[in-house]
Order: structure tokens, then C-alpha cells, then sequence
């Protein structure tokens, strides 16, 4: 079987993308304030007995068989001599500012693709640098000289080769895939590589005796198409190394979220609208903080069997204020929330596809009313504090949860993106 990648990208200009990727990067952080820890296996995200998943684990960790989203309990029977830490969020965050900062010396097109993860393309910079190898060579130096940390890159023709080239290198590494490589490349990795071909995918595939990506190349598109519909498309081209996708430079990749783990699993549905509405308020707030307005509102959430739902959706006008996003919130909470599987763990809602400015429209008069509204809260919420004003939903979160001084609740696991 041919790859027919080689013929496509001879008639396009090449691309010079790089990956970069922080080695188990929680647990680097914490080996790298406590040295006693290096060399040993390390689990973070919590207790040995405590309830919840591992965040991350080191590679020495890793040779037991355990893996980020294990639950904690799981680690500790397969390694019982690792060290548990639960770990600390805004040290990491303060960590992947800094990384993040050394990348944007490089180049203007950056991609933050996670916490730790970065696309970086140079294709426009061609009068810049003599060798884009050296730069990506310079760049793993300087974020392990200046950052501490250790660090894969990997580089490539487009984003799916570049990501597969970083996993290549893992850990410490560095892999340029040169072009005409890439069947050699692709032939052998297994299908879980491909980013899309999640557990389901891959049961489903695995059934057609589909187990690497070369195996893949076998099955004609249609075929795709009616396993996975629209997804079809895209696993087709991926596995075959063709990836047209662009960078999705600061601005269009942003988004805010607010969800949280409960205390314990929940059923009762105004609880749980009461949890949404103050995650759509603490959401709103962050949004209005940073001025930006959101087009996609998204609900997530996660029954006691970690098995997690999302639903969207595109605004025509996009958001900022409470009312508005918990109206939407609720809406599509209500749709995805399947009152007869099981209790609930977690809720959390986003915003995405963030604008700068909403557009005058039609509705403008309603549109200010709730402008005006959530400037008021914001004003009195500045001198009072946040719970100073809840909506009568949120009110019965102050039921289960303490104050934090008038800041918010105190809640389990808020875990925040941007
Ligand atoms: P990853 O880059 O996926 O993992 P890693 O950096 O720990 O290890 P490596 O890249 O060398 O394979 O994720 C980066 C961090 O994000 C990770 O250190 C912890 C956090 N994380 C979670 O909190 N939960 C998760 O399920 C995953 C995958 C990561
Ligand atoms: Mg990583």
C-alpha cells in the first residue's frame, strides 16, 4: 500500500512545523523543587487512599504501568513505593508562562495546544534563520537552561507528523522527520498514536483487525465515513500523514472554563443547576475581566463512572454576562444530562471561539439591559465581594460550602483554564 502524501506535498510550499512538549511535566516541576524526588517513581494529583485520578506520574513511575487518569487508588496497587503529591496548579501555571514566553522569542506563529504543549511554525520565516533545524535545536535548550525542565520537539511538514515526530523523542529527545520518511514513519505506529481515535475508535477498529496505522491505510474511505462520519475524513488524510490544519494562534484557540468535582456525587437537579449557575457566573467574570465575549458555550459533565458529556453551542451573539450563559448553560445541561444513569461528579462550562467585541445588532436594547446589569453586579461585587449578589440558584451553594472571605465558595477541585 502506497501513501499517496508524497505526489500532494511536491506541488505545495513546505512547511517547517515544530512540536514541543514538557516531560511529564507536573511531576518534572516537583522533582525539580524537591531534587530527593528524582530518579524515583512519583505520582501527582493526589493520596495514595484519596479519591480522584493521577494528574501525571514520572517515567520511572510509568514503568509500572501507571498513567495519567488512573484512578489513585489503581497507582498505588501497581507501585505502592512511589511518592504520592497532590500537587499545586498555579505553580505549574506560573511554570508554562515561562515556557511559553521563550516560544513567542521565536516565532509569531505559536500554537499553546495545552498547559505544556506547543505547535511553532516557521514557514514565514525563511529570511529569518540559515536552518530551521538549529532554531528547533536552540529552542530545547533554552527551555531546559532557562524553564529547568526537560523537554521533547519534535519537527516535521504539518502538525499531526510534527506531534508524532515529539512522541518519537520522548523523553528528552529531539526528531526531525525528513520528507519521503513518512511511510516508514506512520507504517508501524499504533492507531491510538492518531489524535481522534479514541477507546471506542479504537474497539471498533480493532474489530477489522485494525491495529496499526498501516492497517488503516487499507480501509477505503467510505468505510471511514460510515464508522465515524465526518471524522471519517479526517482519519483518512491524518493517518496517511496529510494534515492541511493551520496554527490556531493566540486568540482563536482561547477559551475560559470553570468546572468543578463535587464533595460527593450528585442527583438532585436544582444542586446541580445551582453548581452551573455559579460556574456561569465565575465564567462571566473572568470573561468580563479579560474583555472578551464568547461564541461557543459548552456544558461538560462527568457521572460517578467517569464517563464524561459535552454538548455545545454556536451563538449568534456572542456572550459575556451571567443570565446569558446560564440561560444557554442550563439549556444544554438539560439535554445531555441522562437522569437515569448515574449520580454526577463533576460539572463544568466554557466559553470558546472568543471575540474582542460583539457586534451592534437587532437586540441591542436587550443586549445593553444585561450589559448594564453585569456592570452594577461587577461594582458591587468589587466592594461587597462575589457572594454579595447570587441569583437564587447559586444561594444554595451556600449551603455546602464555605466562604472564602467573601471571594466565592470554597470549592472541591476548581479547576480553572485561563
Ligand atoms: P501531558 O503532556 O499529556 O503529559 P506529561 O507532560 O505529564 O507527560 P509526557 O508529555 O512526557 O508524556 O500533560 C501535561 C500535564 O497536564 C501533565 O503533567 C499533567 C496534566 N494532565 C492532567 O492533569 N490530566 C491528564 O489526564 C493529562 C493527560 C495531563
Ligand atoms: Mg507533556
Amino acid at each position: 500500500m502506497r501513501l499517496p502524501g508524497a505526489q500532494l506535498s511536491s506541488c505545495q510550499k513546505r512547511r517547517y512545523i515544530v512540536h514541543i512538549d514538557l516531560d511529564a511535566f507536573f511531576a518534572s516541576v516537583e522533582v525539580l523543587l524537591n531534587p530527593s524526588l528524582k530518579g524515583k517513581p512519583l505520582v501527582v494529583g493526589g493520596l495514595p487512599h484519596e479519591r480522584g485520578v493521577a494528574a501525571t506520574c514520572s517515567y520511572e513511575a510509568r514503568k509500572y504501568g501507571v498513567h495519567s487518569g488512573l484512578p489513585l487508588r489503581e497507582c498505588y496497587k501497581l507501585c505502592p513505593q512511589a511518592i504520592f503529591v497532590r500537587g499545586n496548579y498555579h505553580l505549574y501555571q506560573a511554570f508554562s508562562e515561562k515556557f511559553f514566553q521563550i516560544l513567542h522569542d521565536y516565532t509569531p506563529d505559536v500554537e499553546e495546544a495545552s498547559l505544556d504543549e506547543a505547535y511553532l511554525e516557521f514557514t514565514r520565516c525563511n529570511q529569518l534563520y540559515s536552518s530551521f533545524t538549529e532554531v528547533a535545536k536552540d529552542i530545547k535548550r533554552r527551555v531546559e537552561k532557562e524553564v529547568g525542565l526537560s523537554v521533547s520537539v519534535g519537527a516535521a511538514s504539518n502538525k499531526i507528523l510534527a506531534k508524532l515526530a515529539t512522541r518519537r523523542a520522548k523523553p528528552g529527545g529531539f526528531f526531525e522527520l525528513q520528507p519521503g520518511e513518512e511511510e516508514e514513519f506512520l507504517r508501524e505506529l499504533d492507531i491510538s498514536a492518531i489524535p481522534g481515535i479514541g477507546p471506542k475508535a479504537q474497539v471498533m477498529l480493532r474489530l477489522l483487525n485494525v491495529h496499526k496505522i498501516a492497517d488503516l491505510w487499507r480501509l477505503p474511505l467510505a468505510t471511514l465515513r460510515s464508522l465515524f462520519g465526518v471524522m471519517g475524513d479526517e482519519l483518512y488524510l491524518l493517518s496517511r500523514g496529510i494534515d492541511y490544519r493551520p496554527l490556531q494562534t493566540r486568540g482563536k484557540s482561547e477559551s475560559f472554563s470553570r468546572e468543578t468535582t463535587f464533595l460527593q456525587d450528585v442527583w438532585d437537579r436544582d444542586l446541580l443547576l445551582a453548581h452551573l449557575a455559579y460556574l456561569s457566573d465565575r465564567l462571566a467574570l473572568a470573561l468580563r475581566q479579560e474583555k472578551f465575549y464568547a461564541q461557543v458555550i459548552e456544558v461538560k459533565a462527568r457521572y460517578s463512572d467517569f464517563k464524561t458529556v459535552s454538548k455545545r453551542r454556536f451563538l449568534s451573539m456572542p456572550v459575556q454576562e451571567m443570565n446569558r450563559i446560564y440561560r444557554v448553560a442550563e439549556k444544554l445541561f438539560l439535554d445531555l444530562w441522562d437522569k437515569s444513569r448515574l449520580a454526577l461528579r463533576l460539572v463544568g462550562v466554557k466559553g470558546s471561539q472568543l471575540v474582542g467585541e460583539r457586534h451592534l445588532s437587532l437586540f441591542e436594547f436587550y443586549q445593553e439591559k444585561d450589559e448594564r446589569l453585569s456592570q452594577a453586579l461587577d461594582r458591587v461585587r468589587e466592594r461587597y465581594g462575589f457572594t454579595a449578589v447570587l441569583t437564587g440558584r447559586e444561594k444554595m451553594l451556600g449551603e455546602v460550602y464555605e466562604e472564602d472571605k467573601g471571594r466565592g465558595f470554597i470549592l472541591k477541585t476548581a479547576s480553572l483554564t485561563r
